[in-house]
């Protein structure tokens, strides 16, 4: 299905903002009247990451905490729209999003890097094969270990921490792995984005150091979303075929 995005009153971002794919695209949408400055705690990675998800219609979030995620699962349990469901394990929360994504049109769940990654996988894969959109974060390593060639705990022991996405890489249609700030924005907005145009499930990986860390790029309230999820559409389906049916039947 071919997912339209309003191209009306666009404006400018202002500089210093990553807005893509806004900035490139000139299908998506920016109305002056819903840019929102926001500063300090809220310019974050995280409080980004919340508010993209409450934007797409996602108001409940399964995850299973671990050491490379806390700070992220922070920013969404601050996230007033969201509602953070915990689960007993990987494999549940998963398909619990699974299952949010067939009723709501999108899903999304959070967990821990490898560990709680491979454990989720069986859940993704299901997702793919049903085109189901459904957002995977995992809280991967910290940013500054990357090029270390260091072995990480909750993995299989080697200096590899590309395992988790190579793996994901067979299952979702986009993987993001975010340990820089500098296109954290553009990657996870291109991440979220691809989940609903093609309604397959998408990888974003994000080092657990840098969720609270506030970056010029998070200045800006997220722009909106103007991409439907299903039901979005579906409700456009209905509310048309009614005004056709009220067309023909007033005469
Ligand atoms: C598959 C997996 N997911 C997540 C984690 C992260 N983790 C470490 S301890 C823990 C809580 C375990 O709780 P429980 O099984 O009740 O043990 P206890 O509280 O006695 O340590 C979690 C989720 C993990 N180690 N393995």
């Amino acid at each position: 299905m071919d997912i339209k995005i309003e191209a009306s009153d666009v404006i400018a971002i202002p500089s210093g903002n990553v807005g893509s794919p806004h900035e490139t695209d000139p299908t998506c949408c920016i109305r002056s009247s819903d840019v929102r400055f926001s500063s300090g705690a809220e310019a974050t990675l995280g409080h980004h990451i919340a508010r993209r998800l409450v934007q797409i219609g996602i108001f409940d979030v399964f995850s299973v905490p671990g050491d490379f995620n806390l700070t992220l699962l922070d920013h969404l349990i601050a996230e007033p729209g969201l509602n953070l469901i915990g689960c007993c394990n990987e494999l549940n929360a998963g398909y619990a999003a699974d299952g949010y994504a067939r009723s709501r049109g999108v899903g999304a769940c959070v967990v821990t890097f490898t560990v709680g990654g491979l454990s989720v996988l069986n859940a993704i894969a299901g997702a793919y094969s049903e085109n189901l959109p459904l957002i995977c974060i995992v809280g991967g390593p910290n940013s500054n270990d990357y090029g270390t060639n260091r072995i990480l705990h909750h993995t299989i022991g080697l200096p590899d921490f590309s395992q988790e996405l190579r793996c994901f890489q067979t299952v979702t249609c986009y993987q993001a792995v975010v340990n820089n700030l500098e296109d954290a924005h553009e990657q996870i907005d291109t991440a979220i984005s691809t989940a609903l145009k093609e309604s397959k499930p998408v990888y974003i990986s994000i080092s657990c150091n840098l969720p609270a860390i506030p970056h010029p790029t998070f200045s800006q309230e997220p722009v909106p979303f103007s991409l439907a999820p299903k039901y979005v559409l579906q409700i456009l389906f209905d509310f048309f075929s009614m005004s056709r049916w009220f067309r023909i039947h007033k005469r």
